[in-house]
């Protein structure tokens, strides 16, 4: 601690003493108490904790992760995305997953659904050996991307998620919606662009990087379906509402985020998946 002397002089070693305190899990109380008894005047410390530690919250809001993250506290239930209370159903430290329930409510999926059904064309694969985009057997779903805020709708979702995951929403990719009918599966794949692939370079001008996904649910197939990650024997059950992140910090498999879309025996499923990337995608 550092003892007062002549002034009453707020230095750069009291601030970082004060943030390592607080971090500490000191309490704001105690750390006035101590700095009383150290000699320092009532008002001069209670300026000095306040200044401190409005600066240090503001600068740790600022930084942005390396990849996104649940916001909350790691044993939080539920956490508060921009306009609501979002359940958190599982966590997983490796591979990084969390499961989310109520991420969507019943009219929102709705209306995603609506919004893009008049327009889905069987699903294609970003072709990484040319950066363009496949028709491909390992992925037989319908899909559509929405651009990035094109409607109430889609901005409302892409807000909430980039409270979610502490992430720019103008980091991520424009949201896209898949149809899957009895059959249709998304065989295992990462999401994270391949680096050896020729077409990987021109892909990663736009924005870097993915490294992180959300799959949400838009309704709840009748029998198969699930997010699956054969890594680590994760299913994942499409619920209507609920949704499943996943984060890659680099692209390589030692992410362990190897995941598929199961095949669907019965019924429909469909799912809205975001994609964040690393920069600005514009
Ligand atoms: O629909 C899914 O469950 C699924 C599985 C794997 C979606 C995606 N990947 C994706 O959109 O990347
Ligand atoms: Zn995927």
């Amino acid at each position: 601690m550092f003892t007062m002397t002549t002034t009453q002089k707020i230095t750069p070693e009291l601030r970082q003493w004060i943030i390592d305190q607080a971090t500490a899990g000191h309490s704001v109380t105690s750390v006035l108490e101590a700095m009383k008894a150290s000699g320092w005047d009532e008002d001069v410390a209670v300026v000095a904790v306040e200044e401190t530690l409005a600066a240090e919250v503001g600068r740790r809001n600022q930084q942005q992760s390396l990849v996104p993250e649940i916001c909350g506290q790691a044993e939080a239930s539920a956490v508060w995305a921009h306009d609501k209370w979002v359940k958190v159903l599982l966590r997983l430290a490796h591979p990084r997953v969390v499961v989310l329930g109520d991420f969507l409510s019943a009219d929102e999926c709705q209306g995603l659904i609506q919004e893009s059904s008049s327009r889905l064309a069987r699903s294609e694969t970003v072709q990484t050996v040319s950066s363009g985009s496949e028709v491909n057997a390992a992925r037989t779903s319908q899909g559509m991307f929405f651009n990035r805020g094109e409607s109430d709708l889609c901005r409302r979702i892409e807000s909430r998620i980039a409270a979610l995951l502490n992430w720019p929403v103008e980091n991520g990719e424009g949201i896209q919606v898949l149809r899957y009918v009895p059959g249709a599966e998304y065989r295992p794949h990462y999401d994270y662009f391949d680096p050896t692939q020729p077409g990987t370079t021109a892909i990663l001008k736009r924005g870097g990087q993915r490294v992180g996904t959300l799959v949400m649910y838009l309704n709840t197939p009748e029998q198969g379906g699930a997010t699956t990650f054969p890594d680590v024997g994760l299913e994942v059950h499409a619920v209507q509402g609920n949704a499943v992140f996943f984060a890659y910090g680099a692209p390589s498999p030692d992410t362990m985020t190897l995941h598929g879309g199961a095949p669907v025996v019965q019924g429909e499923k469909w799912v809205a998946t975001k994609w964040l990337r690393e920069r600005w995608f514009e």
